[in-house]
């Protein structure tokens, strides 16, 4: 993740920055969880409100994560892999105070007041890995992704927007995962259908399925940053009608400091999805489909526009 050099884009990364701290932690029922874990094979990531309650530490190799939202707002985690030995406590630290200063200009108005305030995001900060994590999951919907997961420490955070603007991480949603040096040696899942992720050719999938529970596979066949500076990923969303495609694409539009707060329009389904992985990597993600509008779709700016966008019908 760099700093853009043009204002406008640099406005959206405070905002997205902001995303990236908190402020509240939670106590784990770390014994407890860890023995759910075992048990089922994946890692449950549980949200109440503005949370994630789920386990600090666990093994290397294809992981499965249940996000179980019980909230009344959509949310998703990305995974961001830590450079060096640092974690959480430095995340808060060095990123929270800037990120909240230069938030409380923007809302304001101050643009360049808050701007200056991302001179004093530590070097650090340009060298974290997006890893992966759970795509968009609507209130009261649980959704299961699968990703591969090097040792190392990750931050997972949420950054959809409260109806006020301000990011859901600094609201409680983010959480420091330990990925320790010994494999758990599980095998990535067995798919039913691939879906390509491409800038170049777009997102790539079949025009119609049957319902069923499948499981998807999501190929990144590249990856490239956007102006949000993030990179793609994709999101299953069940559309009421063909006309919501473009409240959904300007809802994702996060350089726009009125998108992407909850609530998401109305006639929407978030049903997960993978979050940005590097170029030549592979995600996967589960979920039951029953008949009705579906698509595929990328959080980017003009995801539409950039065909980072694919509908599907299921009969
Ligand atoms: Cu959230």
């Amino acid at each position: 993740m760099k700093l853009n050099k043009k204002s406008s884009l640099l406005i959206f990364t405070i905002l997205m920055l902001l995303a990236l701290t908190s402020c509240k932690e939670k106590k784990e029922t770390e014994i407890l969880e860890n023995e759910k874990a075992s048990e089922n094979n994946y890692i449950e990531v549980v949200t109440n409100g503005m949370d994630f309650e789920t386990v600090d530490e666990i093994k290397s190799g294809w992981t499965t994560f249940k996000y179980i939202n019980k909230s009344f707002e959509p949310h998703f985690f990305i995974l961001e892999k830590m450079p060096d030995t640092l974690g959480l406590t430095t995340y808060k630290k060095d990123l929270f105070p800037p990120f909240i200063s230069a938030f409380e200009h923007f809302e304001k108005g101050e643009m360049e007041a808050g701007m200056k305030e991302f001179e004093n995001i530590p070097e650090w900060f340009f060298k974290v890995e997006l890893a992966g994590g759970v795509g968009l999951t609507s209130k009261k919907t649980t959704s299961l992704s699968t990703i591969y997961l090097e040792p190392g420490t990750y931050i997972m955070e949420c950054y959809v927007r409260m109806p006020n603007g301000l990011g859901h991480v600094f609201m409680g949603m983010i959480k420091e995962l330990k990925v320790i040096n010994e494999s758990n040696g599980n095998k990535p899942p067995k798919s039913n259908f691939k879906i390509g992720i491409s800038s170049e050719q777009g997102i790539t999938f079949n025009d119609s399925i049957k319902s069923g529970n499948y499981t998807f596979e999501a190929k990144f066949e590249d990856q490239k940053q956007y102006e949000h500076l993030m990179g793609h990923d994709v999101n299953l969303v069940k559309i009421e009608n063909d006309s919501l495609v473009t409240d959904l694409n300007n809802w994702l539009n996060i350089v726009d400091f009125n998108a992407f707060r909850s609530p998401e329009p109305e006639g929407l389904l978030f049903l997960g999805g993978v979050e940005d992985l590097p170029a030549g990597q592979t995600g996967y993600f589960e979920a039951t489909l029953e008949k009705g509008n579906f698509v595929l779709i990328s959080e980017i700016p003009n995801a539409v526009g950039r065909k980072m966008i694919k509908r599907f019908t299921v009969y």
